[in-house]
């Protein structure tokens, strides 16, 4: 049976996974059903998941977005009843897998490019993979390449179209009907090949009302410690694009390990210095991710927010203190 709807499930919080969501919607044309947006931990995914489950004789888009040691086998096995009703499903992704994980995904896909990718993000991958001859793709996953691999606001590489469209789609990391429509007309601006426009200015004057005071949640709980040869810098706020709050707590802390915490989600975005693995602390904790570029989530049980942001350094310093010390 010819498979002709299709459905794109891509990593919600960055630049690269709404890059790869543009990419398909410009190969797949008439033929997406639903594009739905989710974050690299099991919980979220399998909500994702379960969104799909009527779906039969469909193609499933996967992108930018890992399986993580722990929790694969769920994932793998609600993908597997998925794939049970003639769904093929497409996955694309550049970050590290675990072995067992990749061959229990292979025996269920039509397509699986996966596993750490030192050279391409996701956006390329799908680019190189699927839409070779498009070439307003090349351009998406050219711009996806600078955001992904920690190209920080600082460098000049990064020209401020992709620093502000990157700053609204963090902004916009939140399952509400409101973000979810601006994201896909955000999806649906990239895909045209552009960063700017309405959409872009409208998201982005929502995030400058909410930046002032984030920015002085991040400076208030910024903490750092030493170990070794290494400073892990530490510091949290409600949501803020990870890249910039990494630099800031470098500039402020002069940590080589920069640890961002968005309060909302207890997500907790790890970059360092070249030469300094800190995916060791995010796999410590139960997360994944790149050597200069990774991510966890912790659980809180203090419901204060104070009391909880204290909680939250202190394991994370004991982590680093057993990894780095
Ligand atoms: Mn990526």
């Amino acid at each position: 049976m010819a498979h002709e709807k299709s459905v794109i499930i891509s990593h919600r919080r960055d630049f690269d996974g709404i890059a790869c969501a543009a990419e398909l919607l410009r190969l797949l044309d008439g033929s997406v059903e639903k594009i739905l947006f989710t974050n690299p931990n099991s919980a979220e995914i399998l909500s994702t998941i379960s969104c799909i489950k009527g779906l039969k004789d469909s193609v499933i888009y996967i992108t930018d977005i890992s399986l993580s040691d722990d929790s694969y086998s769920s994932v793998i096995s609600a993908l597997g009843e998925i794939h049970s009703k003639n769904n093929q499903i497409k996955w694309l992704d550049h970050h590290p897998w675990p072995e067992d994980g990749i061959k229990s995904m292979k025996e269920i896909s039509d397509m699986l490019i996966c596993g750490e990718n030192k050279e391409y993000c996701a956006a390329e991958l799908v680019y190189a993979n699927l839409c070779r001859n498009d070439d307003t793709c090349k351009t998406i996953a050219r711009l996806a390449h600078l955001t992904d691999f920690n190209i920080r606001p600082e460098d000049k590489e990064l020209d401020a179209d992709l620093v502000k469209i990157s700053q609204c789609i963090a902004f916009l990391d939140n399952t509400d009907a409101d973000s979810e429509k601006l994201r896909k007309s955000l999806v649906e601006n990239v895909a045209m090949g552009s960063l700017k426009g309405k959409i872009v200015d409208e998201i982005y004057s929502q995030y400058k009302k909410s930046e002032a005071k984030n920015i002085a949640l991040l400076e208030t709980t910024m903490g750092s410690i030493r170990l070794g040869k290494y400073v892990l810098g530490i510091a949290f706020a409600e949501n803020l694009q990870s890249n910039m709050a990494c630099a800031m707590i470098k500039k402020e802390t002069s940590a080589n390990i920069q640890v961002f915490v968005t309060t909302k989600d207890w997500s907790a975005h790890v970059r360092s210095d070249d030469g300094v693995d800190s995916s060791l602390l995010s796999k410590r904790l139960g997360g994944n991710g790149h050597p200069q570029a990774s991510g966890f989530t912790l659980k809180i049980s203090n419901p204060k927010m104070e009391e909880a942001i204290k909680e939250y350094t202190e394991n994370v310093f004991k982590a680093a203190k057993e990894i780095f010390g």
